[in-house]
């Protein structure tokens, strides 16, 4: 199937951007603030922003989602603004968006659209564009409905790369093959990843999963606690394939930290659905690091936002502390951020280093708190399984007899039900 790519016209974009707040879709976050955030997604996407509406809303029009008075309120204002583009904060049916179209006479697209363009842009990795297209025909599929003939003279940009218009001409029976040929063409890059996790969870080390609102700071806590030398950027989304390094507690204990993609208000579920692969790595996580960046005057409600896509994607259990980043420019009152059932709130400056040292001693002793006292009895020859559990768990007490060792030692329920399977194994090959 042929995919129609975005020309990067060396000219931005411009766009004009419209909110608007339907009471019955209340999210919390004030009309305002969202669009403020869609302009800094659309400036991520590279666009330029040139004009702003917003429209307080009792009931959202079918044809159209504003009123026709603020319809053309805004047809008048793109006459002198020019934009190529309009972006809706909201999601629009098909017919919402081929009606605005019409009415303004340029490209119209939504916070997903946009959303799921940055993710095109950003992707690297096979498995991340794998990932975004498979989103991308996702959001498409039940718009197939849609006719661009109107606009086909428009060309690329925003909102069009990846599967374009082309597809919006093809049935859905070969978008459906194609959303099929992704699945399958993930599951094998996914087998791949549940392997190398396999590895990893078979050397018993906890995993630490940074979660977070994007431009959190979790790539910067991730550099700094690990030197994994991740992209940094004063961008959204600016990380989308997952990092993982390991890292020595103030303990002696070695865990697993892993660096990953951040969540969004109003994340478009095609988006979630698809990088499933991708959250596992969160999923699977014996403890989350909820990063909070303080400096956003939206802090709570973005804690919320991580809240619900943790709960979504199946880590709403997950044991986890709250992470205030950025203290160094502001302070924020602990109080206001407790996340739901975290353990411990532990601010910090990823940036300047400030309060690192008390995080990484909270870690451990938070997973300290999940190990158990257990009693192992090694024969000369597993000499192996002692050098293990001496390099992977803390030796309590260790007594040389005739026979072997007997040792007690703190250890993850991991470490523990792995060497008892090794001994197991061991004495059933024995017997036979
Ligand atoms: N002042 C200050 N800025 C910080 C701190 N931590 C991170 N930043 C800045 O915040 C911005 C985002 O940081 P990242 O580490 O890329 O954030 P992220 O959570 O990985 O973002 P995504 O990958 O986009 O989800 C960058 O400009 C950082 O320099 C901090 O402690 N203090
Ligand atoms: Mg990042």
């Amino acid at each position: 199937m042929k995919r129609v790519h975005a020309i990067h016209s060396r000219i931005r974009e411009q766009a004009v951007l419209v909110g608007v707040e339907i009471p019955s879709a209340d999210r919390g976050i004030p009309v305002e603030w969202s669009v403020e955030e869609l302009a800094k997604l659309a400036r991520s996407a590279g666009a330029l922003v040139v004009g702003v509406f917003t429209q307080h809303l009792k009931r959202a029009s079918p044809s159209t989602l504003i009123g026709r008075g603020k319809v053309e309120e805004i047809r008048e204002g793109l006459l002198s603004l020019k934009p190529n583009l309009v972006i809706f904060d909201e999601d629009l049916s098909p017919a919402q968006q081929r009606n605005l179209e019409a009415a303004f006479q340029v490209r119209v697209i939504d916070r997903s659209q946009l959303i799921l363009d940055i993710f095109a842009q950003r992707a690297r990795s096979n498995e991340g564009k794998l990932q975004v297209e498979l989103a991308q025909l996702g959001y498409l599929l039940p718009r197939l409905t849609r006719r661009w003939t109107h606009l086909s003279r428009l060309g690329g940009g925003i909102g069009t790369r990846g599967p374009g218009e082309t597809q919006l001409e093809v049935d859905r029976r070969r978008v459906r093959e194609r959303i099929g040929t992704l699945r399958r063409r993930l599951a094998t890059v996914e087998r791949t990843r549940a392997l190398q996790r396999g590895e990893r969870t078979a050397v018993p080390y906890a995993t630490v999963a940074l979660v977070g609102y994007t431009n959190s700071g979790k790539s910067t806590l991730m550099n700094a606690l690990t030197r994994a030398g991740v992209v940094v950027e004063d961008k959204l989304f600016a990380t989308l394939d997952p990092t993982i390094r390991c890292l020595k507690l103030p303990d002696g204990d070695q865990v697993m930290v892993v660096d990953t993609v951040g969540f969004i208000n109003k994340i478009p579920h095609a988006l979630v659905e698809a990088f499933k692969s991708t959250l596992e790595e969160v999923r699977t996580a014996d403890l989350l690091l909820h990063m909070v960046d303080v400096t956003s005057p939206l802090y709570e409600e973005q804690i919320q936002v991580v809240e619900g896509v943790l709960r979504e994607i199946g880590a709403g259990e997950t044991p986890r502390l709250m992470v205030p980043n950025k203290i160094d420019v502001f302070e924020a009152p602990v109080s206001k951020i407790t996340g739901e059932g975290a353990l411990e709130v532990c601010p910090i400056s990823a940036l300047t280093g400030n309060g690192i040292q008390r995080l990484l001693d909270v870690i451990g002793t938070v997973l300290d708190r999940g190990k158990e006292r257990a009693h192992f009895r090694f024969s000369p020859s597993q000499g192996h399984l002692l050098s293990l559990l001496r390099r992977r768990g803390r030796i309590l007490t260790e007594e040389y007899r005739e026979d072997g060792v007997v040792v007690t030692a703190l250890v993850t329920p991991k470490l523990a039900g792995q060497i008892r399977k090794q001994l197991r194994e061991r004495d059933f090959s024995e017997s036979r």
